[in-house]
Protein backbone atom coordinates (compact mmCIF):
# COMPACT_ATOMS: atom_id res chain seq x y z
CA UNK A 1 0.00 0.00 0.00
CA UNK A 2 1.21 3.25 -0.98
CA UNK A 3 2.54 5.68 1.89
CA UNK A 4 0.93 8.90 0.95
CA UNK A 5 -2.40 8.97 -0.94
CA UNK A 6 -0.83 12.37 -2.33
CA UNK A 7 2.69 13.72 -2.83
CA UNK A 8 3.21 17.75 -3.66
CA UNK A 9 6.64 17.11 -5.45
CA UNK A 10 9.54 19.89 -6.35
CA UNK A 11 7.62 22.82 -5.26
CA UNK A 12 8.37 25.38 -2.61
CA UNK A 13 6.83 25.39 0.94
CA UNK A 14 6.07 28.27 1.84
CA UNK A 15 4.54 28.99 5.29
CA UNK A 16 4.65 32.37 7.60
CA UNK A 17 7.76 31.54 9.27
CA UNK A 18 10.27 30.38 6.11
CA UNK A 19 10.39 29.11 2.80
CA UNK A 20 11.79 25.40 1.91
CA UNK A 21 12.40 23.12 -1.36
CA UNK A 22 10.76 19.79 -0.26
CA UNK A 23 8.27 17.48 -1.44
CA UNK A 24 4.65 17.47 0.80
CA UNK A 25 3.19 14.04 1.57
CA UNK A 26 -0.33 13.72 2.59
CA UNK A 27 -2.38 10.79 3.62
CA UNK A 28 -5.91 11.00 5.10
CA UNK A 29 -6.63 14.25 4.46
CA UNK A 30 -3.48 15.71 6.28
CA UNK A 31 0.03 16.73 6.13
CA UNK A 32 1.86 13.44 6.56
CA UNK A 33 5.28 14.51 5.87
CA UNK A 34 7.34 17.19 4.27
CA UNK A 35 11.07 16.26 3.20
CA UNK A 36 13.40 15.68 0.24
CA UNK A 37 12.04 13.15 -2.56
CA UNK A 38 9.47 11.24 -0.59
CA UNK A 39 8.16 7.99 -2.68
CA UNK A 40 5.36 6.14 -2.31
CA UNK A 41 2.40 8.41 -3.50
CA UNK A 42 -0.59 6.90 -5.20
CA UNK A 43 -1.07 10.34 -6.52
CA UNK A 44 1.29 13.01 -7.41
CA UNK A 45 1.09 16.72 -8.61
CA UNK A 46 3.86 17.87 -9.76
CA UNK A 47 4.87 21.17 -8.59
CA UNK A 48 8.75 22.64 -9.78
CA UNK A 49 8.52 26.12 -10.47
CA UNK A 50 5.67 26.91 -7.97
CA UNK A 51 4.88 27.67 -4.67
CA UNK A 52 3.27 25.59 -2.41
CA UNK A 53 0.77 27.89 0.25
CA UNK A 54 -1.07 27.28 3.11
CA UNK A 55 -4.79 27.70 1.75
CA UNK A 56 -5.59 31.21 2.71
CA UNK A 57 -8.13 31.73 5.60
CA UNK A 58 -10.58 34.37 4.67
CA UNK A 59 -11.83 35.48 8.18
CA UNK A 60 -14.14 37.75 7.42
CA UNK A 61 -17.05 37.41 4.71
CA UNK A 62 -20.64 37.43 4.32
CA UNK A 63 -22.54 34.64 2.58
CA UNK A 64 -25.47 33.45 3.64
CA UNK A 65 -26.91 36.42 5.46
CA UNK A 66 -29.14 39.22 5.45
CA UNK A 67 -27.79 42.49 5.35
CA UNK A 68 -28.79 45.29 8.14
CA UNK A 69 -30.29 47.30 4.95
CA UNK A 70 -32.52 44.03 4.73
CA UNK A 71 -31.49 42.42 1.43
CA UNK A 72 -29.67 38.93 0.97
CA UNK A 73 -26.22 37.79 -0.02
CA UNK A 74 -26.02 36.91 -3.52
CA UNK A 75 -23.67 34.23 -1.89
CA UNK A 76 -24.74 31.28 -0.42
CA UNK A 77 -22.50 28.51 1.17
CA UNK A 78 -21.98 26.92 -2.43
CA UNK A 79 -20.94 29.63 -4.45
CA UNK A 80 -19.48 31.33 -1.87
CA UNK A 81 -17.05 28.56 -0.75
CA UNK A 82 -16.38 27.78 -4.58
CA UNK A 83 -15.13 31.28 -5.37
CA UNK A 84 -13.09 31.09 -2.29
CA UNK A 85 -11.50 27.87 -3.40
CA UNK A 86 -10.71 28.94 -6.91
CA UNK A 87 -9.03 31.51 -5.42
CA UNK A 88 -6.79 29.65 -3.13
CA UNK A 89 -8.32 30.00 -0.34
CA UNK A 90 -9.81 26.80 2.47
CA UNK A 91 -11.52 27.86 5.23
CA UNK A 92 -13.66 30.61 5.33
CA UNK A 93 -15.59 31.92 8.47
CA UNK A 94 -18.40 33.75 7.57
CA UNK A 95 -21.23 35.13 10.33
CA UNK A 96 -23.99 34.06 12.20
CA UNK A 97 -26.08 37.50 12.53
CA UNK A 98 -28.63 38.25 15.33
CA UNK A 99 -30.83 40.69 14.98
CA UNK A 100 -32.78 42.44 18.23
CA UNK A 101 -34.80 40.66 19.76
CA UNK A 102 -33.80 37.23 18.74
CA UNK A 103 -32.24 34.35 19.91
CA UNK A 104 -28.51 33.91 19.42
CA UNK A 105 -28.81 29.99 19.81
CA UNK A 106 -31.94 29.82 17.01
CA UNK A 107 -29.78 32.31 14.93
CA UNK A 108 -26.87 29.85 14.93
CA UNK A 109 -28.91 27.01 14.36
CA UNK A 110 -30.80 28.02 11.42
CA UNK A 111 -27.59 29.47 9.62
CA UNK A 112 -25.68 25.88 10.43
CA UNK A 113 -29.23 24.39 8.07
CA UNK A 114 -28.08 27.18 5.61
CA UNK A 115 -24.68 25.47 4.89
CA UNK A 116 -25.27 21.85 5.10
CA UNK A 117 -24.56 20.26 1.54
CA UNK A 118 -23.64 23.27 0.35
CA UNK A 119 -19.99 24.47 1.54
CA UNK A 120 -17.14 23.03 -0.60
CA UNK A 121 -14.62 23.67 1.95
CA UNK A 122 -14.04 24.20 5.52
CA UNK A 123 -15.93 26.94 7.65
CA UNK A 124 -16.05 27.84 10.97
CA UNK A 125 -18.64 31.05 12.28
CA UNK A 126 -18.60 34.03 13.50
CA UNK A 127 -21.68 35.21 15.40
CA UNK A 128 -22.91 38.74 15.40
CA UNK A 129 -24.58 40.14 18.63
CA UNK A 130 -27.05 42.99 18.77
CA UNK A 131 -29.01 41.98 21.25
CA UNK A 132 -26.83 41.68 24.18
CA UNK A 133 -29.42 40.75 26.95
CA UNK A 134 -28.92 39.16 29.60
CA UNK A 135 -30.20 35.72 28.77
CA UNK A 136 -27.82 36.44 25.87
CA UNK A 137 -24.60 37.24 27.65
CA UNK A 138 -25.30 35.05 30.45
CA UNK A 139 -26.34 31.51 28.72
CA UNK A 140 -26.62 31.61 25.22
CA UNK A 141 -22.98 33.26 24.36
CA UNK A 142 -21.40 31.50 27.21
CA UNK A 143 -22.79 27.61 26.15
CA UNK A 144 -22.21 28.86 22.30
CA UNK A 145 -18.73 29.84 22.99
CA UNK A 146 -17.98 26.30 24.64
CA UNK A 147 -19.46 24.71 21.46
CA UNK A 148 -16.98 26.35 19.01
CA UNK A 149 -18.39 29.80 18.44
CA UNK A 150 -15.28 31.61 19.98
CA UNK A 151 -15.54 34.90 17.89
CA UNK A 152 -17.97 37.47 17.48
CA UNK A 153 -18.48 40.52 15.98
CA UNK A 154 -20.50 43.99 17.63
CA UNK A 155 -20.93 47.09 15.38
CA UNK A 156 -20.73 50.85 16.58
CA UNK A 157 -22.85 51.72 13.80
CA UNK A 158 -26.40 50.86 12.26
CA UNK A 159 -29.72 51.16 13.34
CA UNK A 160 -30.81 47.31 13.54
CA UNK A 161 -26.84 46.48 15.31
CA UNK A 162 -25.33 49.14 17.56
CA UNK A 163 -24.40 48.53 20.55
CA UNK A 164 -23.82 51.77 22.67
CA UNK A 165 -20.87 52.11 24.97
CA UNK A 166 -22.38 50.23 28.57
CA UNK A 167 -23.42 47.28 26.09
CA UNK A 168 -19.85 47.74 24.25
CA UNK A 169 -18.63 47.18 28.06
CA UNK A 170 -20.82 44.49 28.87
CA UNK A 171 -19.89 42.75 25.91
CA UNK A 172 -16.12 42.86 26.60
CA UNK A 173 -16.35 42.12 29.74
CA UNK A 174 -17.68 38.64 28.83
CA UNK A 175 -15.43 38.03 25.93
CA UNK A 176 -13.13 38.15 28.77
CA UNK A 177 -14.32 35.79 31.42
CA UNK A 178 -15.14 33.58 28.70
CA UNK A 179 -12.02 33.94 26.31
CA UNK A 180 -13.45 34.56 23.13
CA UNK A 181 -12.16 37.47 20.49
CA UNK A 182 -14.28 40.38 19.69
CA UNK A 183 -14.09 42.01 16.36
CA UNK A 184 -15.71 45.27 16.10
CA UNK A 185 -17.23 47.57 13.65
CA UNK A 186 -15.71 51.23 14.47
CA UNK A 187 -17.62 53.98 13.01
CA UNK A 188 -19.12 56.67 14.88
CA UNK A 189 -22.71 56.61 14.25
CA UNK A 190 -23.98 59.57 15.24
CA UNK A 191 -21.73 61.42 13.20
CA UNK A 192 -22.84 58.71 10.10
CA UNK A 193 -26.48 59.54 11.18
CA UNK A 194 -25.59 63.80 11.30
CA UNK A 195 -24.03 63.71 8.07
CA UNK A 196 -26.70 61.85 5.96
CA UNK A 197 -29.45 63.87 7.33
CA UNK A 198 -27.86 67.09 6.20
CA UNK A 199 -26.66 65.57 2.75
CA UNK A 200 -29.93 64.50 2.03
CA UNK A 201 -31.81 67.88 3.05
CA UNK A 202 -29.30 69.30 1.00
CA UNK A 203 -30.09 66.93 -1.92
CA UNK A 204 -26.70 65.44 -1.85
CA UNK A 205 -28.26 61.89 -2.61
CA UNK A 206 -25.42 60.25 -5.13
CA UNK A 207 -23.37 57.14 -4.45
CA UNK A 208 -20.34 59.60 -3.82
CA UNK A 209 -21.96 60.90 -1.16
CA UNK A 210 -21.83 57.74 1.04
CA UNK A 211 -18.31 58.31 1.52
CA UNK A 212 -19.18 61.68 2.76
CA UNK A 213 -21.29 60.42 5.35
CA UNK A 214 -19.30 57.89 6.51
CA UNK A 215 -16.49 60.81 7.26
CA UNK A 216 -13.16 59.18 7.88
CA UNK A 217 -13.12 60.80 11.39
CA UNK A 218 -15.54 59.00 12.59
CA UNK A 219 -13.67 55.89 11.72
CA UNK A 220 -10.84 57.09 14.23
CA UNK A 221 -12.92 58.57 16.94
CA UNK A 222 -14.70 55.00 16.93
CA UNK A 223 -11.87 53.39 16.73
CA UNK A 224 -10.35 55.18 19.58
CA UNK A 225 -13.32 54.82 21.43
CA UNK A 226 -13.18 50.88 20.62
CA UNK A 227 -9.60 50.52 22.20
CA UNK A 228 -10.32 52.32 25.09
CA UNK A 229 -13.58 50.44 26.04
CA UNK A 230 -11.10 47.45 25.79
CA UNK A 231 -8.39 48.74 27.26
CA UNK A 232 -11.08 49.54 30.27
CA UNK A 233 -12.17 45.73 30.32
CA UNK A 234 -8.46 44.34 29.92
CA UNK A 235 -9.36 42.62 26.87
CA UNK A 236 -7.78 41.75 23.50
CA UNK A 237 -9.90 42.84 20.62
CA UNK A 238 -9.94 43.17 16.82
CA UNK A 239 -11.14 46.04 14.81
CA UNK A 240 -12.32 44.76 11.50
CA UNK A 241 -11.81 46.28 7.81
CA UNK A 242 -9.52 48.99 8.79
CA UNK A 243 -9.63 51.63 6.06
CA UNK A 244 -8.00 54.88 7.25
CA UNK A 245 -4.77 55.88 8.29
CA UNK A 246 -5.50 57.59 11.37
CA UNK A 247 -7.38 54.27 12.44
CA UNK A 248 -4.25 52.80 11.63
CA UNK A 249 -1.98 55.38 14.23
CA UNK A 250 -4.90 54.54 16.54
CA UNK A 251 -3.95 51.07 16.74
CA UNK A 252 -0.19 50.90 16.47
CA UNK A 253 -0.15 53.80 19.36
CA UNK A 254 -2.53 51.07 21.14
CA UNK A 255 0.07 48.33 20.16
CA UNK A 256 3.13 50.48 21.09
CA UNK A 257 1.48 50.62 24.39
CA UNK A 258 1.42 47.24 24.72
CA UNK A 259 -1.83 46.48 24.24
CA UNK A 260 -3.44 43.54 22.57
CA UNK A 261 -5.81 45.06 19.64
CA UNK A 262 -5.66 43.52 16.42
CA UNK A 263 -6.34 45.52 12.85
CA UNK A 264 -7.72 43.69 9.93
CA UNK A 265 -7.73 45.26 6.14
CA UNK A 266 -9.28 44.43 3.21
CA UNK A 267 -8.54 45.17 -0.91
CA UNK A 268 -11.21 47.53 -1.22
CA UNK A 269 -8.88 49.62 1.14
CA UNK A 270 -5.62 49.05 -0.73
CA UNK A 271 -7.33 48.89 -4.81
CA UNK A 272 -10.17 51.09 -4.63
CA UNK A 273 -10.86 54.77 -4.09
CA UNK A 274 -13.21 57.36 -3.42
CA UNK A 275 -12.73 58.38 -6.87
CA UNK A 276 -14.83 54.95 -7.62
CA UNK A 277 -18.16 56.08 -5.94
CA UNK A 278 -18.18 58.84 -8.17
CA UNK A 279 -18.27 56.78 -11.42
CA UNK A 280 -21.06 58.19 -13.95
CA UNK A 281 -24.71 57.53 -13.34
CA UNK A 282 -25.52 55.17 -10.25
CA UNK A 283 -22.46 52.56 -11.39
CA UNK A 284 -20.59 54.17 -8.10
CA UNK A 285 -23.17 52.03 -6.24
CA UNK A 286 -20.86 49.11 -7.07
CA UNK A 287 -18.09 50.52 -4.70
CA UNK A 288 -20.54 51.78 -1.35
CA UNK A 289 -19.30 49.44 1.46
CA UNK A 290 -18.78 50.39 5.21
CA UNK A 291 -16.09 51.99 6.25
CA UNK A 292 -15.79 53.09 2.47
CA UNK A 293 -12.57 53.78 0.23
CA UNK A 294 -11.13 56.75 1.02
CA UNK A 295 -8.71 58.95 -1.28
CA UNK A 296 -6.00 57.47 -3.10
CA UNK A 297 -3.40 58.72 -1.22
CA UNK A 298 -4.34 57.09 1.64
CA UNK A 299 -4.08 53.72 0.04
CA UNK A 300 -0.28 53.90 1.06
CA UNK A 301 -0.94 54.06 4.36
CA UNK A 302 -2.61 50.94 4.30
CA UNK A 303 0.12 49.27 2.69
CA UNK A 304 2.22 50.80 5.42
CA UNK A 305 0.04 49.11 8.31
CA UNK A 306 0.20 45.91 6.62
CA UNK A 307 4.10 46.24 5.53
CA UNK A 308 4.72 46.95 9.56
CA UNK A 309 2.67 44.36 11.33
CA UNK A 310 0.06 46.86 12.35
CA UNK A 311 -2.70 45.27 10.59
CA UNK A 312 -2.20 41.21 11.31
CA UNK A 313 -4.99 39.85 9.17
CA UNK A 314 -6.40 40.28 5.55
CA UNK A 315 -9.70 39.73 4.66
CA UNK A 316 -12.30 39.91 1.83
CA UNK A 317 -14.87 41.11 4.09
CA UNK A 318 -16.87 40.27 0.74
CA UNK A 319 -20.36 41.13 1.08
CA UNK A 320 -22.08 40.33 -2.09
CA UNK A 321 -24.68 42.24 -3.50
CA UNK A 322 -25.49 42.38 -7.12
CA UNK A 323 -25.99 45.27 -9.08
CA UNK A 324 -28.74 44.50 -11.33
CA UNK A 325 -31.31 43.00 -8.93
CA UNK A 326 -34.39 43.54 -6.38
CA UNK A 327 -31.77 41.75 -3.53
CA UNK A 328 -29.11 44.17 -4.47
CA UNK A 329 -27.76 47.77 -4.77
CA UNK A 330 -30.80 48.67 -6.62
CA UNK A 331 -33.09 47.26 -4.31
CA UNK A 332 -34.32 50.42 -3.93
CA UNK A 333 -34.43 51.74 -7.58
CA UNK A 334 -31.34 52.64 -9.53
CA UNK A 335 -30.83 56.70 -8.07
CA UNK A 336 -31.55 55.36 -4.70
CA UNK A 337 -30.50 57.65 -1.92
CA UNK A 338 -26.87 56.52 -0.90
CA UNK A 339 -28.29 55.83 2.74
CA UNK A 340 -30.57 52.63 1.35
CA UNK A 341 -27.73 50.96 -1.00
CA UNK A 342 -26.81 47.94 0.02
CA UNK A 343 -23.23 48.05 1.62
CA UNK A 344 -20.44 46.18 0.73
CA UNK A 345 -18.21 44.75 -2.18
CA UNK A 346 -17.46 41.18 -3.23
CA UNK A 347 -13.83 39.97 -3.16
CA UNK A 348 -13.49 36.67 -1.74
CA UNK A 349 -12.23 35.03 -5.29
CA UNK A 350 -9.49 37.57 -5.86
CA UNK A 351 -8.43 38.49 -2.01
CA UNK A 352 -5.27 36.33 -2.27
CA UNK A 353 -4.21 37.19 -5.88
CA UNK A 354 -4.51 40.48 -6.14
CA UNK A 355 -2.52 40.65 -2.48
CA UNK A 356 -0.24 38.17 -4.06
CA UNK A 357 0.65 40.32 -7.03
CA UNK A 358 0.29 43.98 -5.66
CA UNK A 359 2.23 42.59 -1.94
CA UNK A 360 4.61 39.91 -2.81
CA UNK A 361 5.47 40.09 -6.73
CA UNK A 362 6.60 44.40 -6.28
CA UNK A 363 8.40 43.27 -3.13
CA UNK A 364 6.03 45.60 -0.67
CA UNK A 365 5.89 42.44 1.16
CA UNK A 366 7.80 39.33 1.92
CA UNK A 367 6.26 35.79 1.06
CA UNK A 368 6.09 35.34 4.85
CA UNK A 369 3.66 38.64 5.80
CA UNK A 370 1.56 37.27 3.01
CA UNK A 371 1.12 34.07 4.29
CA UNK A 372 0.80 35.58 7.64
CA UNK A 373 -1.73 37.89 7.16
CA UNK A 374 -4.36 35.76 4.84
CA UNK A 375 -3.84 32.54 6.30
CA UNK A 376 -1.56 32.19 9.55
CA UNK A 377 -2.48 34.91 11.56
CA UNK A 378 -6.63 34.61 11.05
CA UNK A 379 -6.41 30.86 12.06
CA UNK A 380 -4.88 31.51 15.31
CA UNK A 381 -6.34 34.40 16.06
CA UNK A 382 -9.50 32.59 15.83
CA UNK A 383 -8.60 29.21 17.52
CA UNK A 384 -8.17 27.12 14.16
CA UNK A 385 -4.22 27.00 14.69
CA UNK A 386 -2.19 24.78 13.84
CA UNK A 387 -5.27 22.64 12.13
CA UNK A 388 -5.77 25.41 9.64
CA UNK A 389 -3.24 28.05 8.16
CA UNK A 390 -0.08 26.28 7.89
CA UNK A 391 2.00 23.15 6.51
CA UNK A 392 3.26 21.62 9.35
CA UNK A 393 2.56 17.91 9.99
CA UNK A 394 -0.43 16.75 11.33
CA UNK A 395 -2.24 20.00 9.99
CA UNK A 396 -5.06 19.40 7.84
CA UNK A 397 -3.67 19.50 3.91
CA UNK A 398 -5.56 22.49 2.95
CA UNK A 399 -2.71 24.23 0.28
CA UNK A 400 -3.06 26.14 -2.81
CA UNK A 401 -0.43 25.23 -5.35
CA UNK A 402 0.41 28.84 -7.15
CA UNK A 403 2.11 29.53 -10.30
CA UNK A 404 3.56 33.30 -9.29
CA UNK A 405 4.05 33.92 -12.94
CA UNK A 406 0.36 33.24 -14.26
CA UNK A 407 -0.69 36.41 -15.90
CA UNK A 408 -4.59 37.24 -15.23
CA UNK A 409 -6.86 39.71 -16.01
CA UNK A 410 -9.69 39.97 -13.78
CA UNK A 411 -12.80 40.07 -15.73
CA UNK A 412 -16.47 39.01 -13.60
CA UNK A 413 -17.15 35.92 -16.44
CA UNK A 414 -14.14 34.28 -15.12
CA UNK A 415 -15.08 34.39 -11.44
CA UNK A 416 -17.35 31.70 -9.58
CA UNK A 417 -19.30 33.82 -7.42
CA UNK A 418 -23.24 34.94 -7.96
CA UNK A 419 -22.57 37.95 -8.69
CA UNK A 420 -23.35 40.34 -11.44
CA UNK A 421 -20.04 42.30 -11.65
CA UNK A 422 -16.24 42.36 -10.01
CA UNK A 423 -15.40 46.32 -8.80
CA UNK A 424 -12.10 44.93 -10.11
CA UNK A 425 -12.97 44.46 -13.73
CA UNK A 426 -10.06 44.62 -15.77
CA UNK A 427 -7.41 44.95 -13.08
CA UNK A 428 -3.90 42.89 -14.30
CA UNK A 429 -2.34 40.27 -11.47
CA UNK A 430 0.31 37.93 -12.11
CA UNK A 431 0.34 34.97 -9.72
CA UNK A 432 -2.78 32.62 -9.17
CA UNK A 433 -3.21 28.83 -7.34
CA UNK A 434 -3.55 26.34 -10.68
CA UNK A 435 -4.35 23.90 -7.97
CA UNK A 436 -6.41 24.23 -4.05
CA UNK A 437 -6.52 21.69 -2.15
CA UNK A 438 -8.71 20.65 1.16
CA UNK A 439 -7.74 18.09 3.34
CA UNK A 440 -5.58 16.37 0.74
CA UNK A 441 -9.02 16.48 -2.04
CA UNK A 442 -8.79 18.98 -4.98
CA UNK A 443 -11.72 21.50 -4.64
CA UNK A 444 -9.51 23.74 -7.98
CA UNK A 445 -7.93 22.30 -10.56
CA UNK A 446 -6.88 25.44 -12.20
CA UNK A 447 -9.47 25.44 -14.82
CA UNK A 448 -12.78 24.24 -13.02
CA UNK A 449 -14.03 23.90 -9.44
CA UNK A 450 -14.33 20.68 -8.05
CA UNK A 451 -15.44 18.79 -4.93
CA UNK A 452 -19.12 17.99 -4.01
CA UNK A 453 -21.33 20.57 -2.45
CA UNK A 454 -21.53 19.38 1.14
CA UNK A 455 -17.95 18.21 1.79
CA UNK A 456 -16.85 21.02 3.71
CA UNK A 457 -16.97 20.98 7.08
CA UNK A 458 -17.75 23.00 10.43
CA UNK A 459 -15.23 23.65 12.76
CA UNK A 460 -15.70 24.32 16.35
CA UNK A 461 -12.90 26.63 17.08
CA UNK A 462 -10.70 27.09 20.17
CA UNK A 463 -10.59 29.82 22.77
CA UNK A 464 -8.25 31.57 20.88
CA UNK A 465 -4.46 32.26 22.43
CA UNK A 466 -4.24 35.41 21.11
CA UNK A 467 -7.69 36.50 23.22
CA UNK A 468 -6.12 35.79 26.72
CA UNK A 469 -6.45 38.93 28.94
CA UNK A 470 -3.47 40.85 29.81
CA UNK A 471 -3.75 41.03 33.27
CA UNK A 472 -3.56 44.68 33.66
CA UNK A 473 -6.31 47.26 34.79
CA UNK A 474 -5.30 50.95 33.77
CA UNK A 475 -7.78 52.14 36.54
CA UNK A 476 -6.81 49.59 39.28
CA UNK A 477 -9.93 48.45 39.25
CA UNK A 478 -11.01 44.63 37.83
CA UNK A 479 -14.66 44.88 37.15
CA UNK A 480 -15.40 40.95 36.49
CA UNK A 481 -13.41 40.57 40.11
CA UNK A 482 -14.40 43.88 42.26
CA UNK A 483 -10.67 43.64 43.36
CA UNK A 484 -8.65 47.41 43.65
CA UNK A 485 -5.32 47.45 43.15
CA UNK A 486 -4.04 50.80 42.93
CA UNK A 487 -1.67 51.43 40.08
CA UNK A 488 2.27 52.41 40.77
N1 LIG B 1 -19.57 45.83 7.56
C1 LIG B 1 -19.03 44.74 7.13
O1 LIG B 1 -18.29 44.13 7.87
N2 LIG B 1 -19.26 44.28 5.91
C2 LIG B 1 -20.09 44.91 5.00
C3 LIG B 1 -20.71 46.13 5.46
C4 LIG B 1 -20.36 46.54 6.83
O2 LIG B 1 -20.80 47.56 7.30
ZN1 LIG C 1 -18.51 45.82 9.46
ZN1 LIG D 1 -18.09 42.58 6.80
Amino acid sequence: MAEFDLVIRGGTVVTAADSSRCDVGIKDGRVAALGASLDGGRETIEAAGKLVLPGGVDAHCHIAQRGSKGTETADGFRTGSISAACGGTTTIIPFAAQYKGQSLRAVVEAYRKRAEGEAVIDYAIHLIISDPSEQVLGQELPALIRDGYTSFKVYMTYDELKLDDSQMLAVLATARREGAMVMIHAENHDVIAWLTERLSAAGHTAPKFHGVAHAAPAEREATLRAITLAEIVDVPVLIVHVSWREAIDAIRDAQAAGLRVFGETCPQYLFLSADDMDRPGFEGAKYVCSPPPRDKANQDFVWRGIQSGVLSVFSSDHAPYRYDDPEGKKAKGENAPFHTIPNGVPGLEVRLPMLFSAGVRTGRITLQQFVAITATNPARIYGLNPRKGTIAVGSDADIAVWDPDKEVTVTHGMLHDAMDYTPYEGHKVTGWPVVTLSRGEVVWDGQEPRGAPGRGRFLPCDLPEPARPQGRFVSGFDPASGAFVPQA
